[in-house]
């Protein structure tokens, strides 16, 4: 501290914007999705009038210790990262994995505090020297970065104000996206309207939701549909025990490129990863850097999902690939249902890494809404090319962010909670950290 001048600029506002985005009603394994699901949009304008923008997942407890930040960024040189970080800690204190919480999605609060900053404050750091961020993460490796279909098991319903109903006037994608899909037929049409619209050239199915047989037959069913060379991944988000997971795992052997969290905890995944020659994958039980050690002795995956979402961060991101270079691990993405400010992010940090051997997950098909001036994001076989203007290369629609702020307001959610919502369906029904 206090060895070179710290020059700005320095961060003189910051904007927290909770939003609700429209979200069909995708069940998963803790539940089903609520109409809408809930981001927060950060802003950081620094004295000389730049903005830096951010997106991570909504709650408002993140929201609350957002706010709580503000005192402690306001008057900081944008560029001192490393000093930001350090004074989050001393405020929250840091955190363990056990407040991850047993839900398929992270639910800590520093991680993604952390993120949000970083992030808006790596926009301003692009726009200041002029190149986009994923130049400050050391350069680019590829033009375009590659995504996965992800398909999802889900009741019809448009989501947002029309909640199960639909919209007749929709075709193509957006006439899909609101089909019900419950079997394997339906996972299949899913599939195709999916690929037809954006392209992709590989395909993940969120399972978790059914018992194990129907979700491998709609695996069986997606090879059948779409051959050999598109690459295969199941999700059952951990609610399959070892054997079941040893069973069904061998039985997909031919099939699968890769199973995701098919079990709960490093140990259990590593009994798994034994008994089967597919490699394993989690954004699970592998989420901090604190679990790395354990998950090295036990041999727990071949691939972290990583997220700059909840590993605190872009450059933290590229930290994580440098110690999965060293241990042999795979690296790729893990997503939560998002706009394009994190879509921008996902990709300046794909295309920085150093390989990339899997194509990175995103929701982005199951969005309609988008908050950047661009509009949606363009996907080519199932690519988005990297922008290459200064910082993320996006800016924030401000006529979108009063309409999904007030989406907020309306929708009276203030936490993703899948169980309340699948309950309003199935009353009495309950999350089970293991199923099968
Ligand atoms: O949105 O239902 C969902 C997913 O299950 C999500 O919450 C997970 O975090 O996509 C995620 C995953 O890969 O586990
Ligand atoms: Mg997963």
């Amino acid at each position: 501290n206090g060895r070179y001048r710290k020059t700005g600029p320095l961060i003189q506002q910051m904007y927290i914007t909770p939003i609700a985005i429209v979200d069909p009603p995708l069940l998963n394994a803790a539940g089903l999705h609520a109409p809408y699901a809930l981001r927060t949009i950060v802003e950081l304008v620094t004295d000389d009038g730049i903005s830096g923008i951010s997106e991570i997942p909504g709650n408002s407890g993140i929201n609350a210790a957002l706010e709580s930040s503000r005192d402690l960024l306001i008057g900081i040189d944008v560029f001192q990262l490393n000093e930001i970080r350090q004074a989050l800690v001393n405020r929250f204190g840091t955190e363990t994995s056990a407040q991850r919480g047993e839900a398929p999605w992270d639910q800590r609060k520093l991680v993604h505090i952390f993120s949000a900053i970083e992030v808006a404050c790596m926009d301003i750091i692009g726009k200041v020297v002029g190149r986009p961020v994923v130049d400050l993460l050391g350069g680019k490796m590829r033009d375009r970065v590659p995504f996965s279909a992800y398909l999802f098991y889900k009741y019809e319903g448009a989501g947002g104000e029309l909640g199960f109903g639909t919209d007749p006037a929709a075709t193509g994608w957006a006439a899909a996206r609101q089909a019900a899909a419950l079997d394997p037929a339906g996972i299949v049409a899913q599939a195709k309207a999916m690929c037809a619209e954006y392209g992709f050239q590989s395909i993940k199915l969120k399972g978790g939701v059914f018992e194990p047989r129907q979700e491998v037959d709609a695996m069986f069913a997606l090879r059948e549909a779409f051959g050999p060379d598109v690459p295969l991944r199941i999700d059952p988000n951990a609610l399959w025990n070892v054997e079941t997971a040893i069973q069904y795992g061998r039985e997909m052997e031919p099939i699968l490129e890769y199973l995701e969290d098919p079990v709960r905890g490093q140990e259990n995944m590593a009994k798994v990863r034994q008994a089967l020659k597919t490699p394993l994958a989690t954004n699970m039980c592998t989420t901090s850097f604190d679990e790395i050690v354990s998950s090295i002795v036990l041999g727990s995956e071949d691939i972290i999902l990583s997220d700059h979402h909840f590993w605190g961060g872009l450059r933290s991101s590229m930290t994580l690939a440098g110690i999965c270079q060293t241990f042999g691990r795979g690296l790729s993405m893990h997503s939560n249902s998002h706009v394009g400010i994190s879509l921008a992010a996902m990709v300046h940090l794909g295309a920085a890494l150093p390989e990339l051997p899997y194509a990175l997950d995103t929701h982005y098909p199951w969005q309609s809404d988008e908050i950047v001036t661009t509009g949606r994001f363009a996907f080519d076989e199932g690519a988005v090319a990297v922008p290459q203007e200064p910082g993320l290369g996006v800016e924030l629609d401000r006529d979108a962010l009063a309409r999904l702020h007030q989406n907020y307001l309306n929708c009276g959610l203030t936490r993703r909670d899948d169980e309340i919502e699948m309950q309003k369906v199935q009353p009495g029904w309950r999350f089970q950290s293991v199923r099968w």
